[in-house]
């Protein structure tokens, strides 16, 4: 089964990049430039209607939405141990973390980091407090630490380190505050699986 990637550099992609590369997968990568709209392009719509990466081209067709994504590459690669594929039920506890990063934490960091024109004063400390918000609710109830689920490590970490990756760069992760998001952080940073997904995409670690 030959897979290919749909990605921008240092976007929320790079969480399903990190999941083929800890799974040992066999992969493709094709660069989507947001900052030149590539993903609104009639070709790039024609894979993900939606325009935005990542996307994973499989055998059976393509698969969107980065937690859809390291929930197959978990769950084809049992022998990677990315997520208890075993138990539908901590399975679901791993996807329940990877919602709320999707839905809840995502958009507000994203809009108060990324949003074009960009943010700026009053209206930008507002969107970065309510980002904020949420990543102090995974250092202090959602992460049960070490890993984001516990003993072991999942594809829920490497989805957490997109986040953590762009606080730091932004100056907004206080190790005062955040102690177990930037242990964590560094815990998954040093993995050579993280590295290689890191220099494939040309990026640095923070
Ligand atoms: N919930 C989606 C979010 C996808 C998403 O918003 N991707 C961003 C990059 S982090 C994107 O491609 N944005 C391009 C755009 O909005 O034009 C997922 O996890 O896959």
């Amino acid at each position: 089964m030959m897979l290919k990637l749909y990605y921008s550099p240092g976007a929320c992609a790079l969480a399903s990049h990190i999941a083929l590369e800890e799974a040992g997968a066999e992969f493709e990568l094709e660069k989507i430039d947001l900052k030149q709209g590539q993903q609104k392009t009639p070709e790039y719509l024609a894979i993900n209607p939606a325009g935005v990466t990542p996307a994973l081209r499989t055998d059976e067709g393509v698969l969107t939405q980065n937690l859809v994504i390291m929930g197959y590459i978990a769950q084809t690669h049992p022998e990677a141990k990315l997520a208890d594929v075993d138990s539908s039920f901590e399975f679901g506890r791993m996807q329940a973390f990877n919602g709320f990063l999707a839905s809840s934490l995502h958009p507000l960091i994203g809009r108060a980091l990324f949003s074009r024109p960009p943010l700026e004063g009053e209206a930008k400390d507002a969107a970065i407090e309510a980002g904020m918000m949420k990543y102090a609710l995974v250092e202090d109830s959602l992460l049960q630490g070490p890993w984001a689920m516990g003993d072991a490590y999942t594809v829920a970490d490497g989805y957490l380190y997109v986040f953590t990756r762009w606080a730091r760069q932004a100056g907004l992760l206080d190790p005062a505050r955040y102690p177990k998001l930037n242990d964590h952080l560094d815990r998954v940073q040093a993995r050579p699986a993280v590295q290689r997904a890191l220099a494939a995409e040309g990026i640095d670690a923070v």
